[in-house]
């Protein structure tokens, strides 16, 4: 039997030993639990076959007529096999492949502002590394007085802080720019997450470099295949930048850039580079590739817009929504997510009849800067068809704009950072479609 964890033949003979100690019903849904059990530690989950009338109340449920699982069975905790269409996801046309691709956070599943970290959307720019911690090391250098090579363990004897922040891809909703073409609130707004990081501000490790005269950029390097690389100005830098190695709790994911990644609060999530191995200092930025031939807005007079840095104003309604549409009459409460680049969320006003008449939403729980905001509007639904939109307004006054807002200053060349106000059509079947709106 292997450490804290059991073969499923052990489990089969267990199950057969306590099965054979039962009276016959109790028997039987032992069997049905145990059988499951086993199939889920052999081949992924298998859902007990429970007789839903043995289940319902007055009836006791055969989970209450037997023992449970013991502790350890799962050293580390997964989701109820129940939960198993809360994943991440990708858009078959979208991904190219696995390696350089992107998967979408399941907004409509979450509750709270917290993304749990097995379900954060990834961007690869070339898969993901698997580094040893042991092996890897940040190394400081450029316009500094005192050049560092940091191990993970130094990095770590920093004073550290934690943070709740949103990371937003600045792809996101850029589908959508010339028409709606996702029926599905995780692929219109899933490059969305948002975690409690840990890490050591960067203004902390550039006073320990010293910077020289003339210092005015950083650039962050990767270490994946990619190497992606980003300039940053000192300013932001200075600002609120850290470089974080823990997320909610616990060591970053390999996924999230294991063992550290940068993190520039409510910039683009292009910003935030994973896998960090190398900060120089410089007094100019480098135009590297992901901030020349990507990442930047292709404006309607054939220029692109350089540097479009701050994630700004955006919200969705994530309750109803295509993946959760209302199924009678009657009271509701719909939610969604505000956030902003540029700080706290101040109001979100929802409105029922695509944008004639707006009513203020609650928000709910905590409102942090540069974090997702939850919002809830109580509703009856009296069946009538409704064009449901959520228009979020932040601690600078920033209003989100409409799409033909947006489009009047972008055009619809761009790929990046769309954040117009998004219509939900509600039929009157409760079903819930993506439409665009003047
Ligand atoms: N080294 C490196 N850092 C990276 C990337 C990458 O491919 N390589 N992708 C970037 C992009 S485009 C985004 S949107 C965010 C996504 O962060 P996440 O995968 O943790 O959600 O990471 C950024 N940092
Ligand atoms: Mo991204």
């Amino acid at each position: 039997m292997s450490k804290g964890r059991h073969e499923p033949a052990d489990i089969l003979s267990l199950v057969a030993e306590k099965a054979n100690s039962l009276p016959l019903p109790e028997r039987r849904a032992f069997l049905l639990r145990g059988l499951a059990l086993a199939g889920a530690a052999a081949a992924g989950p298998v859902l007990a076959a429970v007789d839903p009338d043995d289940a319902l109340p007055p009836n006791i449920p055969p989970w209450t007529r037997s023992l449970g699982r013991g502790v350890v069975t799962v050293p580390y905790g997964v989701p109820s096999e129940f939960e198993a269409n809360v994943i991440r996801r990708t858009v078959p046309w979208l991904t190219a492949n696995n390696i350089s691709s992107i998967s979408f956070t399941p907004l409509p599943e979450l509750k709270g502002i917290i993304t749990p970290n097995g379900l954060v959307f990834e961007r690869y720019h070339a898969g993901v590394p698997d580094i040893d911690p042991d092996q890897h090391r940040l190394m400081i250098h450029g316009l500094v007085e005192r050049p560092l090579v940091l191990t993970m363990n130094d990095l770590m004897r920093f004073p550290s802080v934690s943070v709740i922040r949103f990371i937003e891809c600045p792809a996101n909703g850029g589908m959508e720019w010339r028409g709606a073409q996702m029926e599905a609130l995780q692929f219109t707004h899933g490059m969305l997450s948002c975690c409690e990081w840990t890490g050591v501000p960067l203004s902390v490790l550039l006073e320990e470099v010293g910077l020289k005269k003339g210092a005015a950029w950083v650039l962050a390097e990767g270490a994946d295949g990619a190497a992606m690389t980003r300039s940053i100005p000192l300013e932001k830098a200075l600002d609120d930048t850290l470089v974080v190695y823990a997320q909610n709790g616990e060591a970053l994911r390999p996924e999230q850039g294991y063992p550290v990644r940068l993190l520039n609060p409510g910039w683009e999530g292009n910003t935030s580079v994973k896998w960090l191995r190398r900060l120089e200092i410089g007094d100019q930025p480098w135009y590297q590739r992901e901030e020349t031939s990507k990442y930047t807005d292709l404006m309607p007079d054939g220029r692109a817009r350089k540097f479009s840095f701050t994630q700004e104003t955006n919200s969705v309604i994530t309750f109803p929504c295509p993946e959760k549409p209302l199924t009678q009459r009657g009271r509701y409460e719909i939610e969604g997510l505000a956030w902003s680049g540029r700080g706290r969320i101040r109001s979100v006003d929802i409105s029922l009849d695509g944008g004639v008449n707006w009513r203020r939403a609650e928000l709910k729980g905590l409102v942090l800067p540069k974090a997702l905001t939850r919002f809830s509007f109580m509703w009856d639904w009296d069946g009538s068809p409704a064009l449901l939109q959520s228009r979020a307004i932040d601690e600078t006054g920033y209003v989100q704009p409409t799409l033909t807002q947006l489009r009047a200053v972008r055009g619809v060349e761009s790929i990046y950072h769309k954040n117009s106000i998004h219509t939900w059509r509600l039929a009157e079947t409760g079903e819930v479609t993506n439409v665009q709106i003047d």
